[in-house]
């Protein structure tokens, strides 16, 4: 792993703080691998099934919270900021608020834990992914999800999208299953440099054992009747153990 992904991993860990007086919740899961060829899916948490558009040397980052950390919304424009902050203000920087002093706009839900217990264990009701590729195709739209069985040497090993609400009708495309409040999808869009970051919120958990990969896709997500949740062939996979 790269020191930029390093910091890149660090910063997502440091985030959702909310407060300077509130360490930063550990992160649920956070994997970092390297793509192996799909033959190799035994031994290594990502594989990319096509070299064309995920190379072999590309590397990945996902990272799992629990619990409904506040300021979700602002971490993106601040991860370098606080990749190195150790509790001194900025100096000679853009003026601009910081997370730690914007106050929600989300209204509390009757199940949300007071601020300072958003541990991994917290009661939160939710759950954030992120995910990073580094060396994938540049200027590239990927559909990305997460999935229910972990990666295997062939594509369709990794089952179908995980949902919140299962849709009694297999594989889904129904809109009314197949959508971003109650899977997760991570579509990003990569730079020039072939890097790529996409986040994921919702306000569940997932089932024991039941969320078990991210698969990247080779197009963004379709959202259509019909073709709800549906972003072509796999064309690579990583291993997460979420939890719930
Ligand atoms: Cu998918």
């Amino acid at each position: 792993m790269s020191l930029a992904m390093a910091v890149t991993a660090a910063a997502a860990a440091s985030m959702v703080a909310v407060s300077p007086a509130v360490s930063p919740p550990c992160p649920a899961v956070m994997v970092h691998a390297t793509f192996a060829p799909a033959a190799q899916a035994r031994d290594h948490k990502a594989v990319t099934y096509d070299t064309k558009l995920v190379p072999v040397s590309a590397k990945v980052v996902v990272v799992e919270f629990l619990g409904k950390p506040r300021h979700y919304e602002n971490e993106h424009e601040h991860e370098y900021e606080h990749g190195h902050d150790h509790g001194h203000q900025h100096m000679g920087g853009a003026a601009r608020s910081t997370p730690t002093q914007s106050p929600s706009p989300q209204s509390p839900s009757p199940t949300q834990s007071p601020q300072g217990t958003q541990s991994p264990q917290g009661k939160g009701q939710g759950t954030f992914v992120g995910v990073w590729v580094r060396g994938v195709k540049a200027h590239h739209t990927f559909g990305v999800h997460v999935h229910t069985k972990p990666c295997g040497t062939m594509p369709d090993d990794s089952g179908p999208h995980y949902q919140n609400t299962k849709d009694p009708k297999q594989p889904s495309v129904n809109p009314k299953y197949a959508n971003p409040r109650n899977e997760v999808w991570l579509d990003l869009t990569t730079n020039g440099h072939g890097e790529g970051y996409a986040k994921a919120q919702v306000d569940w958990r997932f089932r024991d054992s039941e969320a078990r990969s991210v698969v990247i896709h080779e197009h963004a997500t379709a959202t259509g009747k019909g073709h709800a949740g549906m972003a072509g062939t796999r064309v690579a996979c990583v291993k997460v153990p979420f939890k719930g």
